[in-house]
């Protein structure tokens, strides 16, 4: 193999394998990336949010390919809220480093409306996938409720 080709892989597989919290230099990068990766899940969550309520012509492929989106960003952001990372420039409450239990159970159930919308973008069905999307905004507002800051 090409000998570039195996750092940039054997780069990639400890990454991988760290623990979440070694993968962030400083808190504030792991604060900088989570808040990226709610920035871009927003977005493609409001593409779609935009069909769901008519203000765009529903077309089934872009949405599909935004619930994709939306189901692999969803993933991202949990291995960021380490030690350290309640500090800065951070609408994230205390509690979820109080109530790491409520925290985790509402992230798990979000990632899991993201795979059912992501399910739903594959059948190309408007009501299936208008269904889903709710459910969806529905878990983004419970943990916001509780663990995000105005
Ligand atoms: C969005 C977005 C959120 C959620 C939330 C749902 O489009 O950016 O944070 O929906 O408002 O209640």
């Amino acid at each position: 193999m090409h000998k570039k080709m195996s750092l940039i892989l054997a780069a990639v597989f400890t990454a991988v394998a760290l623990p979440a919290s070694a993968q962030f230099a400083k808190p504030e990068d792991a604060v900088k990336y989570r808040k990226a990766s709610f920035t871009v899940m927003g977005a493609h969550f409001g593409r779609v949010g935009a069909m769901v309520s008519g203000k765009v012509p529903f077309d089934a492929k872009l949405a599909a390919e935004n619930v994709e989106v939306v189901a692999d960003l969803a993933k991202l952001p949990w291995a960021a809220f380490g030690e350290g990372t309640d500090k800065g420039e951070t609408r994230a409450k205390p509690e979820i480093w109080k109530e790491a239990g409520k925290f985790k159970e509402l992230s798990d159930k979000f990632q899991a409306e993201t795979v059912k919308l992501q399910a739903a973008g594959k059948t190309g069905n408007l009501d299936a996938i208008k269904t889903a999307f709710s459910a969806t905004g529905a878990s983004c507002k419970a943990c916001h409720d509780s663990f995000r800051k105005d």
